[in-house]
């Protein structure tokens, strides 16, 4: 049974919309997470988060104690190797799961070229853009023409078996590139990379840990630079590149009135289509007939954000309340598709009208009702969908709905969106920003990302940007720390007055922007690589992002993708700081992440297990930067 009161006393679950429903009659049945984590009565086994256990193969599996002799693995394996075979298998995880997403993205891309789904090629100048990257003609070409070469290239890009590297690394900094190449990381194929680091973690292929890091960060980059940047830009000129725009979240946005149908997961094709089924005359007299005032659609997680910063869909909540957006009781329909969904998703709608609709081969559920979303036929699939979820609303039982949590943000700040609010409409230019920089109203910049965790306080995040922006720090977040921001009101533009210092709040009030800016979902980090690159290509801030005062920090990581996205910031020259990381048992293979790395690329991992620590450190990061571009004045 869940335990409410638990979190009202001790302050663990933040979001007050949690507490709130948590707190009700209704939600009192409901097992949630933070039952779950109380009941498991034990605390987590020490080879496991120190990264030495190793079930690589059969003879084991063993649990290796650094500078034990006897303790080492069956094979022989030492602790530096096992930690960093573990830690490169998260990165291929990780990775694997934005390459997967990033490839049904351009099939959607192409289909779309084709004009065999519903949707269009809209940012045509991003189509130019991208075009000249990978060397296609343009001129007297019509845009579909255009992006189905594009399309087909771009995924050419996964299978590239030639070893060569990748088109898109060409966007960054000529110096990067030079380290890369140096450094021997440069990606080739995407998915080459994820099966080598496979192959060489496997039982007796690579064992030392150097050289396992190594394909480590190239499968990093290949994921960043590679999957991630192409599902971005292509899922930009297909949906439209995001610009500012105001929209609500937290649970407070589901409708009394309206069939409420939420989208989880990550790749936007499905949540763009049940967008526009969402207005299809047919479903709305459907859901009028079954008493409904329309379809209130919102997100949850990754989906939450494509939708919520291309269209200004509301979100209905983060990771962390994927079960809390169903103990309402509210919602007619979750429709997820692949990443982060979690299997008490099931359980926690026992009893209640709500269905758990699959929607993808890859990813079904005991207890979920699966129907299938054809790309190709995707406006009837977003149909069908919407046509079973207005069928429950007269269904419909007991409900609370915390209306008065749903908060205010400004969204929608892509590469271009920041370009254009700090570089204005004529000269829309980075030249702003980084002279900011330099004469100190903005001491650096500070990306926090990722994902929530139910063992922390979710106030974190917020404690974080606050300690950050008082410092004059400019927060950029993706991922579910954005909304966490967002539910905190960091991402109002009078956030800047209420908790800015006064450099960053006299920049934020002059252009009318928030401290705190919504990049977009976890593959939109490759639009902060963007970002950065862009500060460096104008001038003023050093020759590569190593050099540039910033600074990044997953706080409170849980997915394989986080790990993934750190270590290609880090091999990027960006350092990144995260709460814990499961390396600790191997003292070799730490002292090289958590420092010698840095030789190599000029970034290297933090870890700070307290939240304002994690503040301080990312400030001190910033101002050594700072001091040794002579700006620290
Ligand atoms: Ni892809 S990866 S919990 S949804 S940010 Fe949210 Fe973001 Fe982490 Fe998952």
């Amino acid at each position: 049974m869940a335990k409410p009161n638990r979190c009202e006393s001790c302050n663990d679950i933040t979001a007050s919309s949690t507490r709130d429903l948590l707190n009700q009659d209704l939600a009192k049945q409901v097992r949630t997470a933070y039952d779950r984590i109380e009941d498991r009565g034990m605390s987590a086994c020490l080879f496991g988060s120190g990264g030495t256990c190793c079930r690589n193969c059969n003879m084991g599996p063993c649990q290796i104690i650094d500078g034990v002799e006897s303790m080492v693995g069956i094979c022989g394996a030492t602790a530096d190797t096992v930690a960093a075979r573990n830690f490169a298998r998260t990165v291929a995880g990780g990775t694997s799961a934005h390459t997967d997403h990033a490839r049904e993205m351009v099939r959607g891309f192409i289909a779309t070229a084709k004009g065999e789904t519903p949707h269009e090629i809209k940012d045509v100048e991003k189509l130019h853009d991208m075009a000249q990257l990978f060397g296609i003609e343009t001129a007297d070409r019509d845009k579909n023409e255009i992006a189905l070469e594009l399309g087909e290239r771009a995924l050419a890009e996964f299978g590239k078996q030639d070893s060569s590297p990748l088109t898109m690394l060409k966007r960054a900094p000529l110096k990067q590139q030079k380290i890369w190449k140096e450094q021997g990381v440069e990606p080739r194929g995407i998915d080459r990379e994820v099966v080598e680091m496979m192959h060489r973690t496997h039982m007796g292929v690579d064992q030392e840990y150097h050289n396992i890091t190594k394909q480590a960060s190239r499968c990093a980059l290949a994921d960043g630079w590679g999957a991630s940047m192409l599902s971005t830009e292509l899922t930009d000129i297909m949906f439209g590149t995001p610009v500012p725009k105001r929209a609500i979240i937290d649970l407070g946005v589901l409708r009394e009135d309206m069939v409420n149908v939420t989208v989880h997961g990550h790749e936007p094709l499905l949540a763009e289509s049940l967008c526009l089924a969402a207005e299809d005359e047919e479903i709305l007299a459907l859901a009028k007939k079954a008493g409904a005032e329309g379809i209130n659609l919102a997100g949850v997680c990754c989906t939450g954000n494509e939708i919520l910063m291309r269209r200004g869909i509301p979100v209905a909540g983060s990771f962390i309340q994927q079960e809390m957006v169903l103990a309402t009781g509210a919602v007619e329909a979750m429709v997820v598709d692949v990443q982060c969904v979690m299997q008490s998703l099931a359980q926690v709608v026992k009893g209640k009208h709500t269905d758990i609709i699959t929607t993808n081969y890859r990813a079904k559920m005991p207890d979920g009702v699966h129907i299938q979303f054809d790309e190709h036929d995707a406006y009837a699939s977003a149909k069908q969908i919407l046509a079973h979820a207005v069928g429950n609303f007269k269904k419909r039982g007991e409900y609370y709905i915390p209306k008065d949590k749903k908060f205010d943000v400004v969204v929608g700040f892509s590469h271009e969106t920041i370009n254009y609010m700090l570089g204005g409409r004529f000269r829309q230019s980075y030249r702003p920003l980084n002279d900011n920089i330099i004469n100190g109203r903005i001491r650096g910049v500070g990306a926090l990302v990722g994902c929530e965790h139910y063992k922390y306080s979710d106030d974190i995040h917020f404690e974080i940007a606050k300690e950050l922006i008082k410092n004059n720090v400019l927060v950029l977040a993706t991922g579910c720390a954005a909304q966490a921001l967002g539910r905190r009101g960091l991402m109002r533009p009078e956030a800047a007055t209420e908790y800015a210092g006064d450099g960053l709040r006299e920049v934020c009030e002059t252009v009318g922007m928030p401290p705190v800016l919504h990049v977009g979902s976890c593959v939109d980090n490759s639009r902060l690589l963007i970002a950065l690159t862009a500060m460096v290509k104008e001038g003023g801030l050093g020759d590569d992002i190593a050099e540039l005062p910033a600074v990044g920090s997953a706080p409170l990581w849980m997915s394989e993708k986080a790990v993934a996205i750190g270590q290609y910031f880090v091999a990027s020259g960006a350092h990144v700081i995260f709460q814990d990381l499961p390396i600790s048992g191997a003292k070799k293979f730490s002292e090289y992440l958590l420092k010698d790395i840095k030789e190599e690329f000029g970034a290297c991992w933090g870890v700070q297990s307290n939240p304002l620590d994690i503040a301080k450190a990312m400030i001190a990061a910033i101002d050594g930067k700072r001091e040794a571009l002579g700006i620290n004045k």
